[in-house]
């Protein structure tokens, strides 16, 4: 059995969790039920990140002890998670013992490898993206300097720790000429390697204007800045500073998936401070696209935040985390549209997969007493459609291993239509009145690839995929990519069928 370990970043609870969060979530979740489905050991784990100058900020306009806050804002993403229906296996708070006493750990091993030393830090620097920046990033508007990502900048000036990153700039070059899939999507790799290869300063690593975040080691007037902290979360889950803790002997390294607006936190500070520590760097960082609402960007100030609970109540959970995953590949921004969403579900999930469904099942249901039997010989067309869900098997494993969820599905979908044109050319129905012994064939080559393409969308659509497998009588345990091709038993019989993917009115 092999492990696989994957992470999404931590989120900030300074606000309320929105659909950009759910879909890193949700992303996680595909990606870890398919390892499942491989047979894979896997541990997914999600979380807060708690502490910093922009939670202080939240919790002291919320009128509350930043604890109170903190403990109130995780819940809700901790609801979320179960919500979204995605199966973790741990649920991180940077404010718990246990990262406290990691991340200072780790904070020592650093220094105990001479990788920190004390100095002043002057330079610009955002509250809201709790990030550093140097002045050739910066835009001019209105006399004030702009982040990349639009947030304010100011100058700060205060004594500081810093960590010796400059030095792990050969390093890191290094590693990534080593292991060019460590980022993914390919561009994003190039970018990191081309901002590792410019100017790489050293990092100012603490703070010493606020109270609220992990204390540095013997040194009560600095606080850790909120990012050494927050990336410690991913070794702290595991076990560190326990190395040799079954877990993390067995998860570490794992997978980052990430919005694309901190990947460099995650290709470059935190595979630095890993070695510098003398821990292996991440086995990959897929760094995703964002989401707009109606073409606009997605803030708070806009007053346009998408709520999960919202839409999954107007559309339903799969078939969100359907459209999130089909519409758009995962790597790119893409555009959270009303009109979209509804098209997506009825033309793939309606008139494509639930059709093929509905059509079989209720047929089986009303003509053969739900059950399939009498098969002699498969023809050359049932053998061709076969043949082909076993290729595009190779092909969603394929895009699957390097997270192109939505070029997976694509290949289901492009089986599912090619099984509805089959079933219309056979015209089971037909056949009824012609050879039964056809008719047999043609149903239980479509239950099978029913049965298949369940499998396959399984990591996307639980909660529907289980639905079909009720209707056509599969055990839990049978759902997995080693029973693809192991055929049903004949004679076969199924269950009522119901409909599983009801139409969306357009016009509503
Ligand atoms: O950055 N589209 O937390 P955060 C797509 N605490 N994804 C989006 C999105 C959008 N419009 N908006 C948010 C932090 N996300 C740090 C991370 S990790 C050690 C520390 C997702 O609450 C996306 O995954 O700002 C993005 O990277 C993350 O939420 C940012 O969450």
């Amino acid at each position: 059995m092999n492990a696989f370990y994957i992470t999404t970043p931590i989120y900030y609870v300074n606000d309320k969790p929105h659909i950009g969060h759910a879909y890193t979530t949700i992303a996680c979740d595909i990606i870890s039920r398919y390892n499942k489905l491989l047979g894979n050991d896997v541990y997914f784990l999600t979380g807060t990140d708690e502490h910093g100058q922009k939670v202080e900020k939240a919790a002291n306009a919320a009128a509350l002890k930043p604890q109170e806050f903190v403990d109130k804002m995780s819940k809700n993403f901790q609801d979320l998670v179960s919500f979204l229906n995605c199966e973790i296996s741990d649920f991180i708070r940077t404010t718990d013992d246990r990262h406290i006493k990691a991340s200072q750990s780790l904070w020592k091993k650093l220094l105990d490898n001479n990788q920190i030393y004390l100095s002043n830090y002057e330079g610009w620097y955002s509250v809201r993206d709790e990030a550093f920046y140097a002045e050739n990033e910066l835009t001019k508007k209105n006399d004030k300097f702009i982040a990349p990502s639009g947030a304010e900048v100011e100058w700060i000036k205060e004594e500081s720790y810093f960590f010796k990153l400059s030095e792990w700039r050969d390093k890191l070059i290094d590693f990534y000429e080593k292991n060019p899939n460590a980022i993914k999507p390919q561009s994003r790799f190039n970018e990191v390697l081309s901002f590792i290869k410019g100017d790489l300063k050293d990092l100012s690593i603490s703070r010493t204007t606020f109270k609220w975040g992990v204390p540095v080691p013997n040194n009560d007037k600095h606080v850790m800045y909120v990012w050494i902290d927050a990336l410690c979360n991913y070794i702290t889950s595991i076990g560190y500073p326990d190395t040799n803790n079954e877990n993390f002997k067995k998860y570490w390294p794992g997978l980052h998936v990430v919005g694309k607006d901190i990947l460099r936190f995650h290709s470059v500070y935190w595979p630095a401070f890993l070695m510098a520590a003398d821990l292996e760097p991440p086995t990959r960082v897929f760094a995703h696209g964002w989401w707009t609402n109606e073409g606009e960007k997605i803030s708070k100030s806009l007053g346009n935040i998408i709520d999960p609970y919202e839409v999954v109540s107007n559309y339903g959970l799969d078939q969100i985390r359907f459209f999130l995953f089909r519409e758009v590949p995962f790597g790119n921004d893409g555009d959270f549209s009303k009109g979209s969403i509804a098209q997506r579900i009825n033309a793939d999930l309606s008139n494509n997969f639930g059709n093929l469904v509905q059509r079989i099942c209720s047929f089986i249901n009303k003509n053969c007493n739900s059950t399939v039997s009498n098969i002699v010989n498969y023809n050359d067309e049932d053998n061709k459609l076969i043949a082909f869900s076993i290729n595009k098997l190779d092909k969603y494993k394929q895009y699957m291993n390097e997270q192109s969820i939505d070029k997976s599905l694509k290949e289901v979908f492009e089986l599912l239509t090619e099984t509805n044109v089959y079933v219309d050319k056979q015209a089971p129905w037909i056949l009824k009145k012609t050879s039964l012994e056809r008719m047999n064939a043609v149903l239980f080559v479509s239950l099978e690839i029913i049965r298949r393409s369940s499998i396959l969308l399984f990591p996307v659509m639980p909660g529907s995929c289980e639905k079909v497998f009720s209707i056509l009588n599969v055990d839990k345990k049978d759902i997995t990519l080693n029973n693809y091709q192991t055929t049903l038993s004949e004679p076969y019989r199924i269950n009522e069928s119901f409909p599983v993917f009801p139409r969306i009115d357009i016009d509503d």
